[in-house]
């Protein structure tokens, strides 16, 4: 744990929904589990409705409020600017924030369009030149499985890939009755379970091969083009009422790939496969072995090692609980398992050590910038009818 005599680090917290709720618990926990070079003081929470910000405040630990973000840039007591807005507001509170001179960590994906990312991945390289560190929050490639993923393929275990398979299944909205939020607007959120899901499939598939996708061919659906205005919010929709709006963002989201080693690869990222909750389901095949994960059972890896004899050989399933793995030694005894918040609380942890270290994090703006681009060039693709489009180095 992180002793009270470490210099503190001031936190200013950009919204209060349902990843604000999931950064204060880690801002929160992290000290308390991980011996931090800085101890995180939870200064600030902002949002523009008062009494709300007022409540969520006291209910998630911060000392103070304001109902303009600007504020927060301007206090002392702040150092580092947590963004966890909409997608439509991250340039420029990111941006703002970075020539102010504070840290900032921002949610994925990082930004509404490419040229919004390549604005801040500038203002990220500028800042990182004074000693300010950005970082944008892509929080499962901290699930301790997926970290072991990445070092049996870095450690050459599979040989060269191959295949990677991956998707990202939700239900949430299978039902046309689920009312307008802002994940469903085009102009607040940017995609919709491309830019919402699909980031995390492309960074994570990425993280884990250590390459990076060259060409898409795609295609984007909307199912319900029209749904009901919310009467109320909540932290996925709310009620729907009488009125209804417009969906202005895809569905669902398929895409074939290709990466820097010559892999082929399948997406899909949808909110429509009923049944599947939080199914981020990645497989990747080399010369040498494969690797399969499922967040839906997020403690295991499966693992096949090519290179046993064939009467013996099997995908083993490794529950990733021992605290040979990462991150795991300074949670629970071995075999406890971890749960959805535990990689929100690692992110803090690596961006703390970061800054402390005086290091720059990953994955970096530069990292959220190439993602857009990948997501872009998925838009592109699935309007010319998934003509082949290649990814911008
Ligand atoms: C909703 O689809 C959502 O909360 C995403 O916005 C998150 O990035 C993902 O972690 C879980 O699902």
């Amino acid at each position: 744990m992180t002793t009270p005599d470490r210099p503190s680090l001031g936190v200013g917290l950009i919204g209060y929904a349902f990843m604000g709720a999931a950064h204060s618990h880690a801002w929160r926990t992290a000290p308390h589990f991980f011996d931090l070079p800085l101890r995180p003081e939870l200064a600030v929470l902002a949002g523009r409705n008062r009494a709300a910000v007022t409540e969520a405040a006291a209910r998630l630990g911060w000392a103070s409020t304001e109902t303009d973000w600007r504020r927060v840039l301007e206090r002392d007591d702040v150092e580092l600017v947590d963004v966890c807005t909409p997608g439509d507001t991250h340039a420029e509170i990111a941006i703002a924030a970075l020539e102010a001179g504070k840290h900032v960590l921002c949610e994925k994906p990082l930004a509404n369009t490419v040229a919004e990312a390549e604005a801040m991945a500038e203002a990220a390289a500028r800042a990182a030149a004074n000693g300010v560190r950005s970082m944008v929050g892509f929080t499962y490639r901290r699930v301790p499985a997926i970290g072991l993923a990445r070092q049996l393929v870095a450690q050459g275990r599979l040989g060269e890939i191959r295949h990677v398979r991956a998707q990202y299944l939700q239900d949430w909205i299978a039902d046309p009755a689920v009312p307008m939020s802002w994940r469903l607007e085009k102009d607040k959120a940017g995609s919709g379970a491309l830019g919402d899901i699909g980031a995390h499939i492309v960074d994570l598939t990425q993280y884990i091969t250590g390459q990076t996708l060259t060409g898409v061919s795609a295609m984007l659906e909307t199912f319900v083009a029209e749904r009901p205005l919310p009467t109320s919010t909540g932290k996925l929709g709310g009620v729907g009422g009488t009125e209804t709006g417009q969906v202005t963002v895809d569905d669902a989201a398929i895409f074939l790939g290709r990466f820097t080693g010559g892999a082929l690869a399948t997406f899909e990222a949808t909110r429509f496969a009923l049944g599947r909750k939080n199914a981020i389901r990645i497989e990747v095949n080399g010369s040498a072995g494969s690797l399969a994960f499922d967040f839906e059972d997020m403690n295991v890896l499966h693992f096949f090692d090519g290179t046993e004899p064939a009467a013996v050989a099997g995908f083993r399933r490794i529950i990733v609980t021992e605290p040979e793995h990462p991150y795991v030694a300074a949670w629970w005894p071995a075999g406890h398992g971890l749960g959805y918040e535990h990689g929100f609380t690692h992110q803090v942890v690596d961006l703390v050590t970061a800054i402390g270290k005086g290091e720059d994090p990953t994955p970096s703006f530069a990292d959220g910038l190439q993602v857009q681009r990948v997501l872009d060039a998925v838009e592109r693709s699935a309007a010319a009818n998934s003509t082949w489009t290649e990814i911008p180095a």
